[in-house]
């Protein structure tokens, strides 16, 4: 029996409610114990986790592998900052760059922090490289795009509800519509520092581009010497079915970012990856931060990367996510509008006469399957990759009884 002090849920909602700003609108659930695609709350109640963190967790909630790397290293050191060097960043750059390869990668901790750094190189780049004048260097974004929630990041947002009353916004962003290449061109100008796109738009709902359409910007972008980044914060790492979300196409972008699975959930660790010649420009001093490339986050992100590849994950969420949208386009709901998706990375899109996605995650929840809307109309389908077929089936079979109802 649990002892007569545990707190129910509705007393852990009470105190956070009290203590926690209300940044978040989550599902009335207090999770206690996660492992692999499960979770449990503080009932005891047992959930098949459809979010994994929004792709934080690829490998699973608390995958042993790198929670063992984690407790053996926090036995040793976890932080030098890098004002001196440790045994376990060489490594993690060197397997990094080995993995997705490119040259150079600069480690950080949040995604935010990442597109920061990434946009701050594109634009040291734009300066001593292209020759554009200081202060007037442009980056090329696209609406419904997410990057973030830093000043920075909201000032290339077209969300309003992420940017109202958190003015005033950097300049030099240009925004254009995702997928539209004619208006890519129309926005190049010799200030043009570098196109910021995400391979597939997530928090905007899923949203797939049209075939081709990175190839063809990556040529627009050669074309007019404009620097091509991509956001694989959420896409990358296996998410789509490929190691990044770009490699659906036959381009190679100038700049990455990563985060979120690059730890497989247990802390914040991102990077940007790039050609020598961009973050070969950074000088001591030009940019850092305190737990960036720190023992303890290169040491989860070597065990995490290494997770990755040994248990097959992206080829699985390839395998996986081909079936899974296949079950889901067998419902047939005249208030389903599409299923999409690129490996475990699915959207289905409901109609607006459906009345927002919401309840359907409620009425999921109460079936044990944990999932989260986007974009009001839109519910992702977005599990770890080490979920197996059977389970997949388990949440089918809910997931028909919900939106057959
Ligand atoms: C929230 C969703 C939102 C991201 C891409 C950068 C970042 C993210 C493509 C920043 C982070 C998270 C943030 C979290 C909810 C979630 C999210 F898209 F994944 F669903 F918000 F849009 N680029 N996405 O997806 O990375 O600084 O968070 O590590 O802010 O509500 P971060």
């Amino acid at each position: 029996m649990k002892p007569t002090t545990a707190l129910s849920t509705a007393d852990y909602i009470a105190l956070e409610a009290r203590h926690n700003a209300h940044n978040y609108h989550p599902l009335d659930i207090v999770v206690e114990r996660a492992e692999g695609p499960w979770m449990w709350d503080v009932e005891g109640r047992k959930y098949l986790d459809f979010l994994a963190a929004y792709s934080a967790v690829n490998q699973g909630h608390c995958h042993p592998r790198i929670v063992e790397a984690a407790r053996d290293q926090l036995g040793k050191v976890t932080l030098t900052s890098r004002a001196f060097r440790n045994d376990q960043l060489p490594h993690l750059v060197k397997e990094l760059c080995e993995l997705s390869g490119f040259d150079m990668c600069l480690p950080m901790n949040s995604g935010a922090e990442a597109i920061e750094t990434l946009i701050k190189a594109a634009r040291k780049w734009a300066y001593e490289v292209k020759g554009v004048l200081n202060n007037q260097a442009e980056i090329v974004v696209c609406k419904d795009n997410f990057h973030g929630r830093t000043t920075t990041a909201i000032s290339m947002s077209t969300e309003p509800d992420y940017r109202k009353n958190f003015g005033p916004f950097t300049p030099g962003f240009l925004s254009i519509p995702y997928g539209d290449l004619q208006a890519l061109e129309d926005a190049i100008n010799p200030n043009t520092a570098a196109f910021l796109v995400e391979p597939i738009q997530g928090e905007a709902g899923v949203n797939i581009p049209p075939p081709g359409y990175l190839a063809e910007a990556a040529a627009l972008c050669k074309k007019h010497k404009v620097l091509l980044a991509v956001d694989e914060i959420q896409t990358g790492l296996g998410r789509t079915g490929k190691l990044f979300a770009f490699q659906h196409e036959n381009v190679t972008p100038d700049l990455v970012a990563i985060g979120k699975a690059l730890s497989g959930g247990i802390l914040p660790v991102s990077a940007v990856l790039a050609t020598r010649d961009i973050l070969g420009r950074f000088k001591p001093g030009d940019h850092g931060s305190t737990f960036g490339g720190a023992p303890f986050a290169a040491r989860v992100a070597r065990e995490a990367l290494k997770v990755l590849v040994e248990e097959r994950l992206v080829e699985k969420s390839a395998e996986l996510g081909e079936y899974f949208k296949g079950l889901l386009q067998t419902i047939h709901n005249p208030l389903i509008h599409e299923v999409r998706g690129r490996g475990l990375f699915i959207g289905l899109e409901l109609k607006p006469q459906a009345g927002g996605a919401r309840q359907y995650c409620e009425a999921l929840m109460k079936e044990g399957l944990l999932c989260k809307e986007t974009h009001h109309h839109t519910i992702r389908f977005a599990p770890p990759l080490v979920i197996t077929k059977e389970e997949l089936d388990w949440a089918f079979e809910r997931i028909k009884k919900v939106l057959s109802a």
